[in-house]
């Protein structure tokens, strides 16, 4: 089974954000912590080349502090900051505000020798369900964008004022027309940026997800399934039947996907 989602009102989104870009002075980046490479849209590269980028590692809190830290060095540039981030946590998004004007520092400073009263315009991209528009609300204080633990939530961009002169777009999250790496495809499915309804193998996967962090988060996995990491073996043990003889993987799986989305395996990140 291939995974790929790409929906209409993603096609629509990318060209809205397109168009949005020429406007921007900053863009806000927002990757999931748990997998912050996959997060990258490369339908977006060309487009975010030479512009400032504060990369938000966001559901820091969820993620493995660790190793995010480690990948997330690689995001400062000249051109690109970055922040970790919980954006449920209320106030955590003050440091966003002063990386965005140090970011638009060239822009403040020409308007004010000028006299004139510069106004920062900043847009939100990321993939499905990685926190946009909970940052957005963290951002305005107020709880100005729907938000919803699944993805496809907003479908429209969106402009909002945050004080000290900027303004945030939240925008829709956006996949890109061809999954081609799985690994990634996976990773995303993972982490809730892929829409559930359009996987049909949830048993195959849940099992997939098991391996790709055995390795890694061995101790994370068997304090909370044993030590025989198999989806008929956590079925078992939960009493999860289909049948009087069979047993409900499927149910075991969702568990699965379930604990880890709620960090309940404790901070993983799969990239
Ligand atoms: N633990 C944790 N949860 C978060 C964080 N940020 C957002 N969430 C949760 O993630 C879910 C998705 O949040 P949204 O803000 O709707 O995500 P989005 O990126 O706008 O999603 P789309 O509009 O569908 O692309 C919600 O249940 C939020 O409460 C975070 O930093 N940590
Ligand atoms: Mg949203």
């Amino acid at each position: 089974m291939k995974i790929n989602w790409f929906p209409g009102h993603m096609k629509k989104a990318l060209r809205e954000i397109e168009g949005q870009l020429k406007n921007v002075d900053v863009i806000l980046y927002v990757l999931d912590s748990r997998a912050p490479l996959s997060s990258i849209n490369p339908s977006l590269n060309k487009l975010t080349k030479d512009k400032a980028i504060l990369y938000i590692f966001n559901k820091y809190d969820l993620s493995d502090k660790e190793r995010v830290s480690r990948l997330a060095k690689d995001f400062k540039t000249q051109n690109s900051d970055y922040v970790f981030m919980n954006s449920t946590s209320s106030g955590a998004s003050k440091v966003i505000k002063s990386k965005i004007l140090s970011l638009s520092k060239e822009k403040l400073d020409k308007a004010k020798a000028k006299g004139v009263r510069a106004i920062i315009r900043a847009i939100v991209i990321g993939v499905p369900n990685s926190g946009k528009s909970t940052l957005v609300n963290n951002l305005c204080g107020k709880a100005k964008a729907v938000v919803g633990n699944r993805p496809g939530v907003t479908k429209t961009t969106k402009w909002l004022s945050i004080g000290d002169n900027i303004e945030v777009c939240d925008t829709p999250g956006t996949l890109y027309p061809n999954l081609e790496n799985q690994d990634t495809a996976k990773k995303l499915y993972f982490i809730g940026s892929i829409k559930d309804e359009i996987i049909s193998d949830v048993t195959l996967l849940a099992q997939d997800f098991i391996d790709m962090t055995k390795e890694k988060y061995y101790k994370n996995l068997v304090s909370r399934y044993g030590e025989d990491l198999t989806i008929e073996t956590i079925a078992k043990k939960r009493g999860y039947l289909l049948s009087k003889d069979e047993y409900d993987l499927e149910r075991a799986s969702s568990a699965v996907l379930d604990d880890f989305r709620k960090g309940r395996l404790g901070g993983i990140t799969l990239d």
